[in-house]
């Protein structure tokens, strides 16, 4: 038989558990392992399918039309499953009900909108980096510095108040575990839902916000009309879900791969211009959203299987931002490699709408800490931070030296 067009064939399996604790503390090994097996892999465990390549991670998130957002993208399916709090109005739809509050959100945070942050930023980090030094030369890279610098900058930018702010983690790192499968991840999370919801709704609410913020920017796009009095809540709740942890996470990811690799220490040190590219390098290589999921709006075929209308698809941004069919030597974090193209904040319509943020917070404590800081090494046991979504560290104790 003469085929015209190859006929799907039977998908590889794989019966891990990606949420599991042994995964979650080292997920390379699976990474490795599910890129290996193909293009698209079943995974039993979940009866969901799950990419792991460059190339097929990248074609699911930028085809928006076949793999859907609102039905959720986590392992939940909304058309089956009550979320646990009412849908993000970006992150969980798609075109046309995603575009306007993503417009919203693209001007509120966007690169001209934060160019009268920097120099703020700036002084707050050389301020953090002076007073963590004050106290010595051993510090907690997670607790002085990435879990630190965010919470004084960003729920300032925001326009939140002042009591509560303890919440912002917690509520996060819920949130990031339940895209996950129900597992004890989310019970531990659970009993504290009800009160840090609570609490983040009061704060989206326009009566809460300082005047200058891009909460109140928010507010101000639906005065124009541009979103609904209805949707600017939940736009502000949004930057409080996604834009807390996931800097945390990548500035500990940032500060641990200078901690491992002093030669690129250096390299920053000679060249503070490479902060930004360094931060990249560092989401590429660690990926602080290690996955997202999507659901099939019609039987689509990825690599030669099919996947069927309806089902949940799980793409590992992490695999694929160290897919060696994409990255050479994908295990070294290399300053002179060029990170773009990696999908650590996504691709498409859904690329982290706050990766300006990120960049910017990073860059301004990464330059801080060049100005003053010689070397800086490993002190001590690393702890990792499990959670469904996030790749992330409970500790990283360094010993620095100055200049
Ligand atoms: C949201 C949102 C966006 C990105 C990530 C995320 C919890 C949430 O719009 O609430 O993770």
């Amino acid at each position: 038989m003469t085929a015209t067009a190859q006929a799907p064939t039977a998908v590889p399996t794989s019966d891990v558990d990606p949420f599991s604790h042994e995964v979650l503390e080292d997920p390379l090994p699976m990474h490795e392992e599910l890129r290996e097996a193909g293009p698209v892999v079943y995974l039993n465990r979940y009866d969901i399918f799950a990419v792991a390549r460059y190339d097929e991670t990248y074609a699911a998130l930028v085809d928006w039309q076949a793999f859907q957002s609102a039905a959720g993208v986590g392992m939940s399916n909304f058309r089956y499953e009550k979320p646990w709090r009412p849908p993000s109005i970006v992150l969980e739809a798609d075109p046309p009900k995603h575009d306007a509050p993503r417009r919203v959100l693209q001007k509120v945070l966007g690169p001209r909108a934060l160019r009268r942050l920097h120099d703020g930023w700036a002084a707050d980090a050389d301020a953090l980096v002076d007073e963590v030094l004050a106290r010595g030369t051993t510090l907690d890279a997670v607790a002085d510095l990435a879990a630190t610098f965010p919470l004084r900058v960003f729920p300032d930018a925001v326009g939140i108040q002042k009591t509560g702010r303890e919440n912002l983690l917690p509520y996060g790192d819920h949130a990031f575990n339940a895209f996950g499968p129900d597992n004890d991840l989310v019970q531990k999370g659970a009993p504290r839902v009800a009160e840090l919801s609570a609490w983040v709704n009061t704060q989206c609410q326009r009566d809460v916000l300082n005047p200058t913020g891009f909460g109140a920017d928010i507010w101000a796009a639906s005065d124009r009309g541009d979103i609904t009095p209805e949707q600017a809540p939940l736009a502000v709740r949004s930057l409080l879900t996604a834009g807390v942890d996931t800097t945390v996470h990548g500035i500990s990811a940032v500060l641990y791969a200078f901690a491992t690799n002093p030669d690129q220490w250096q390299r920053v040190r000679e060249d503070p211009g490479l902060a930004r590219v360094a931060f990249d390098e560092a989401v590429r290589w660690e990926s602080p959203v290690q996955t997202f999921f999507r659901t099939a709006t019609t039987d689509v075929r990825v690599g030669d299987v099919v996947v069927p209308e309806g089902r949940k698809i799980l793409m590992f941004l992490a695999a694929a931002n160290r897919d060696p069919r994409r990255w050479a030597d994908p295990d070294a974090f290399d300053l002179s490699r060029d990170p773009s193209g990696h999908v650590g904040f996504g691709m498409g319509i859904h690329q982290c709408v706050g990766q300006h943020v990120a960049r910017l917070e990073a860059a301004t404590l990464v330059t801080a800490l060049a100005r003053r800081v010689r070397t800086i090494e490993l002190d001590g046991p690393t702890k990792r931070h499990h959670n469904n979504t996030l790749r992330a560290w409970e500790s990283i104790p360094v010993r620095i030296t100055l200049d």
